[in-house]
């Protein structure tokens, strides 16, 4: 048996130098040492040996069993520490290569001409507030002195979500939530999104507008006028005219649309102006009483001055684009030139 378990050992040892991976040493393991392995049966044979041999027999055994078990282990450590080596070798990160480069991406025009807006108007004493796009018909429509047949109320222009609640159609609600909020003195614009059912070559049904307000004591059509002029002449420049018609709009009385000289043709008359020299770029008026009925505001104490604009339109002029398209198609080739 002696022999026997010799032989055993001088192969499993030259099969364990012939194993150079881990799992292949993990195999040889299992025929040696495992539950049915070779050793095993050795160990089973242990009964069929004379009771006085049995015991040296047994330790010879076990001692194989350890040698073996510990030439195992060894030898997986060798592979470890060899593959680990191999790794280092050639897995290696060249810390001094130069990064991928990230465009730097830039602000939309249309964002940066209301960032542009809410600077002047900051600089006016203007404060900025925001309100929901989804709005109730009370501040889209009831609050702002339209009545329930007036033309803007036409389901053509608005997109409605229920019977009071739809997509706002300019941001005076936002206004009408500021008033209900706050006392006067109050100077205030809102910026943001606005939905109409419109869809041509200058219409598209998802666009921006900025509107403002301010309400005081004695506020007059003066301060309109001086307030819009300065606006005016810090976004177009300082030597640009300003003209104001006579308009309406339900929430506002008297009324009044601004009109620039046009950029385009200093006034001569072209194409863009419709050969009148002026462009619209305003609506403005003093907040008709109504609306400051629904503030809860007594229009006796108080008097205020509201106007809107589209933020398209003035990038239009502003940056010379011909066509509102552009604005809403997202080619880079086109927002990268701003
Ligand atoms: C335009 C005209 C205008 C207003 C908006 C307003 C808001 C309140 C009360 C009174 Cl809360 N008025 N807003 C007033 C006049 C004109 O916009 O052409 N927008 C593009």
């Amino acid at each position: 048996m002696k022999e026997r378990l010799e032989k055993l050992l001088t192969e499993a040892l030259s099969e364990l130098g012939g194993a150079d991976a881990v799992d292949a040493a993990l195999r040889l393991k299992v025929k040696y040492l495992g539950k049915k392995g070779e050793i095993a049966v050795f160990l089973s044979g242990l009964r069929n040996i004379a009771d006085a041999e049995r015991k040296a027999a047994g330790s010879l055994i076990n001692k194989v069993k350890e040698d073996l078990e510990r030439e195992v282990d060894k030898r997986i450590d060798a592979i470890k520490q060899r593959e680990k080596a191999e790794s280092l070798a050639t897995e290696r990160l060249d810390v001094t290569l130069p990064g991928r480069r990230f465009s730097a991406g830039r602000l939309h025009p249309v964002t940066q001409v209301a960032a542009e807006i809410e600077d002047i108007f900051h600089g006016l004493g203007f404060a900025v507030a925001e309100g929901p796009e989804v709005e109730l018909d009370y501040y889209n429509f009831e609050a702002l002195n339209i009545p329930k047949d007036h033309p803007a109320r036409d389901m053509q222009d608005t997109f409605y979500v229920s019977e009071d609640v739809m997509l706002r159609t300019h941001t005076s609600p936002v206004q009408i939530r500021v008033m209900e909020k706050h006392n006067p003195p109050l100077r205030v614009i809102a910026p943001g999104t606005v939905y109409r059912r419109d869809s041509d070559i200058t219409h598209t049904p998802m666009f921006h507008q900025v509107e403002g307000f301010m309400v005081d004591e004695r506020v007059s059509f003066a301060d309109l006028k001086g307030v819009l002029t300065s606006f005016l002449q810090q976004l177009f420049g300082k030597d640009t005219p300003t003209r104001f018609r006579p308009s309406f709009f339900p929430f506002t009385e008297p009324s009044a649309e601004v009109d620039i000289r046009c950029v385009i043709c200093s006034g001569k008359g072209c194409r863009v102006c419709k050969a009148s020299g002026w462009l619209e770029i305003l609506g403005a008026g003093m907040i008709h009483p109504n609306v400051f009925k629904s503030a809860g505001y007594d229009s006796e104490k108080y008097s205020g001055f509201a106007f809107g604009a589209g933020i398209e339109r003035i990038a239009m002029l502003k940056f010379g684009i011909d066509d509102l398209r552009l604005f809403f198609e997202n080619d880079l080739r086109f927002l990268r030139q701003f």
